[in-house]
């Protein structure tokens, strides 16, 4: 039987009523900020590639929304949700997508390479399963100094079959290291859908191997995923050591703008979207409350739009990197410059 949950404790009805706002807030800047990325790529803004987020909003949302400014995320090459998240500053990001000097990697990286050590946000990656080992060494950071830090790894399901996949749940268990590993399961692996290429019903069922816990959730639910995140990363901050929390979502848009789309039905994708946008959703479960309405949504996608509109004017108005600083940050070594024992 598929690993689908426990119910965790409902400790998002502790939360203030402007934090469930809020909640609402993020999502609502995550998918103005894709949308726009969306159209900017295709009228040739933004060069290189762009994987949007829209329809797993919710996932980056509820689990950041637990996190310290101190904690740190790893990321993967559909990283705008996390970086937007996680609240690094949208000018940068927006500077850096469309290659500009004032991005946070000086236009160098582009939308897959977005870091912000100053929020914890240690780089989105063009390398699938590349985040894993980067978060366990925080986690293992966290538990050296004693910092009660934690470390959280968002990765896909296609991602979960990677050998960097084993090192760094192995480590992160037998170290007992304060990493949650969280999946977002949106059911392709680019073209591949995960009843083919994954050999285990839920990615979540894999946490069995490395004797930790491991549980699915409903990831177009913020409500669910914020539960079971704050349980979760409560336990990794007090040395219950790591987690797997496995996401199910869907990616409305393609694997990337561009994107033919051969290997799904647009029936899929339009049920998706009629039935199951997180946005819509959490909307819905609000105004059945009372704790939002109308205005309120048209509100925050005002505020949202205001804040795309201030980063592309930034990203535009900015300089492009300059020739000469092309091989400023790299690292390379000449095989003269090798330690006489690796030589
Ligand atoms: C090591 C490596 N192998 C292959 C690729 C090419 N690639 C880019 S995205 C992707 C699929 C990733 O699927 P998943 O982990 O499910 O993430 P999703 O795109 O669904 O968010 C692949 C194979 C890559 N970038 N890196
Ligand atoms: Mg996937």
């Amino acid at each position: 039987m598929p690993s689908r949950i426990k119910e965790f404790p409902n400790r998002f009805a502790e939360l203030p009523a402007s934090d469930k706002v809020g909640l609402l807030r993020t999502m609502v800047r995550i998918r103005a900020f894709e949308t726009r990325a969306e159209m900017l790529f295709m009228n040739k803004k933004i060069p290189g590639f762009v994987h949007l987020y829209i329809g797993e909003e919710a996932i980056a949302t509820g689990v950041m929304a637990n996190l310290r400014k101190d904690d740190w995320i790893t990321s993967t090459h559909r990283g705008h949700g996390h970086v937007l998240a996680k609240g690094a500053d949208t000018k940068r990001m927006m500077a850096e997508l469309f290659g500009k000097k004032t991005g946070f990697c000086k236009g160098k990286g582009g939308s897959m390479h977005i870091a912000d050590f100053s929020v914890g946000m240690l780089g989105a990656n063009g390398v699938v399963g590349g985040g894993y080992n980067i978060a366990v060494g925080a986690g293992m950071s966290a538990q050296i100094k004693k910092t009660d830090q934690v470390a959280v790894c968002f990765f896909g399901d296609g991602a979960s079959n990677r050998g960097t996949f084993h090192e760094a749940l192995n480590l992160a268990s037998i170290w007992k290291l304060p990493v949650l590993f969280v999946n977002e399961n949106n059911r392709y692996a680019s073209t591949t859908p995960t009843g083919y290429h994954l050999s285990s019903a839920r990615v979540a069922d894999r946490a069995k191997g490395y004797g930790i816990e491991g549980y699915t959730v409903d990831g177009n639910n913020v409500v669910e995923v914020y539960d079971a995140a704050t349980t979760l990363i409560e336990n990794a901050r007090k040395g219950k050591g790591p987690a797997i929390l496995e996401c199910l979502t869907y990616r409305i848009k393609g694997h990337y703008v561009g994107d033919p789309e051969k290997y799904r039905t647009r029936e899929e994708v339009q049920a998706q979207q009629r039935e199951n946008d997180p946005i819509e959703r959490y909307f819905a479960f609000l105004a059945g409350k009372k704790a939002a309405d109308e205005a309120t949504l048209s509100a925050l996608r005002a505020e949202a739009e205001r804040e795309i509109d201030e980063a592309v004017a930034f990203a535009e108005s900015s300089p492009l990197p300059d020739p000469e600083d092309a091989l400023d940050d790299l690292f390379s070594f000449s095989p003269s410059e090798f330690p006489e024992a690796v030589r």
